[in-house]
């Protein structure tokens, strides 16, 4: 949170300080009438790739000049020391990049100046090889470096036409973070960017008396991953009971080096308990598991919470390296009842269609309820139809 806020002042800073650091100039001096007219655009620098032999292959050496240093050439030498260099327009040598081997470079604009900062992916050493970050910001002449030799690996990656970092454990290769880059009280650091928390979501669900409902669990904004669940579900059999609990494509693959076990009914109560590894980080958002739940004939019409405990939830980096994960729960509703009781009482009156209205017309709020019982025609919409059919139902028709 801290780091975040000493991000956005800084940003804020740097706009206020250098505004005319972060506009172009544009003028032409072709035309002598326009020698005095000057317009200034901002500009931000688009980061783009400008090579990585893990994307692509290239040969020995690459050429490149920017309009943002005019006149200056780089050159990217695959083998040999210096594995970048700058020749001004004089073709002297201007600087030269102290690092490498360099395998990528990508370039952005990390100190909102408006020139680019060469970020370079390097792998270090020999034998045991590091993934590195080096950044060189051209205009200053200065490189800073993200580097944990034997612990971290730190790589780059372009995404939707950003830059991305990930850093990732060394001897097991599980990523912990991926953020952008950027340079903080003049340290190169990863900044997580995102803003919401890992997060376990139940769907609202309806079912009948004596019916089957399918309940489903996911997860969303999963950025980071995780390689264990435990979780806990309380259910009360006098109303519904489990039938199966399905690991959907994320949990369910063995294949994938995931486990995942059920138990129904621990220790005889009416609790379900789900235990799940993985030999490899699971990220991204989507569904967990489905859970079939039967409803007993006897059920009264009720919005039961539907919720799930989270008892443990990590992150394993190494054998003595794990992060729990603060996972928290939007809890759903099973909705028991039959097709246009809004009100909940069991059964279908008249009462049911003016509710019906009322949340039509916006007197009052819709409620899960009405969401899920309220189209009786099964058009996807609830409105006069359905509160004219509701009152059919009332006549049995
Ligand atoms: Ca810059
Ligand atoms: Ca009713
Ligand atoms: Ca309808």
């Amino acid at each position: 949170m801290k780091t975040k806020l000493i991000v956005l002042v800084c940003i804020f800073f740097i706009m206020l300080v250098l505004p005319t650091a972060a506009f172009s100039e544009i003028a032409s001096s072709d035309d002598p009438l326009s020698t005095n007219v000057t317009t200034s655009v901002f500009q931000p620098f688009q980061p783009r790739m400008w090579f990585d032999v893990a994307v692509e292959s290239y040969g020995q050496s690459l050429e490149l000049e920017l309009d943002e240093f005019p006149g200056t050439i780089f050159k990217w030498n695959r083998n040999s020391y210096p594995f970048v260099t700058a020749t001004d327009a004089d073709g002297e040598n201007a600087f030269n990049f102290e690092f490498g081997p360099i395998r990528g470079i990508y370039l952005t604009d990390l100190n909102y100046d408006g020139l680019p900062e060469f970020c370079a992916r390097v792998m270090w050493g020999s034998g045991i090889i590091d993934e590195r970050i080096y950044v060189c910001d051209y205009a200053a002449k200065r490189t800073y470096e993200l580097s944990d030799r034997f612990n971290y690996h730190f790589s780059l990656f372009m995404k939707d036409g950003e830059l991305f970092a990930t850093q990732r454990v060394a001897a097991y290769g599980q990523p912990i973070r991926t953020g952008k880059l950027a340079i903080i009280d003049d340290k190169l650091v990863i900044v997580d960017f995102t803003h919401d928390e890992p997060t376990v979501g139940i769907a609202n669900a309806v079912a009948q008396p004596g019916g089957t409902v399918d309940v489903t669990y996911s997860i969303k904004n999963n950025t980071n991953g995780f390689t264990t669940l435990d979780l806990a579900i309380k259910y009360d059999s006098e109303i519904y009971t489990p039938l199966t609990v399905t690991p959907a494509g994320m949990l369910g693959n063995p294949l994938d080096g995931n486990i995942f076990v059920v138990n129904p009914s621990f220790n005889g109560n009416d609790l379900i308990r789900i235990a799940f590894a993985s030999s490899t980080q699971v990220d991204g958002d989507g569904s967990l598991f489905t859970i079939r739940y039967k409803v007993d004939e006897k059920a009264p019409p009720l919005d039961v919470p539907l919720s799930v405990e989270v008892i443990k939830a990590q992150i394993i980096s190494t054998l003595s390296e794990s992060t729990d994960i603060d996972l928290k729960v939007e809890p759903g509703l099973l909705i028991i009842g039959i097709m246009g009781d809004i009100n909940g009482d069991g059964e279908i009156t008249p009462e049911d269609a003016i509710l019906l209205l009322q949340m039509y017309v916006g007197l009052i709020p819709w409620t899960p309820r009405a969401l899920l019982l309220g189209d009786i025609n099964s058009d996807g919409i609830i409105d006069t139809t359905d509160a004219a059919l509701i009152l059919r139902l009332v006549v049995g028709g």
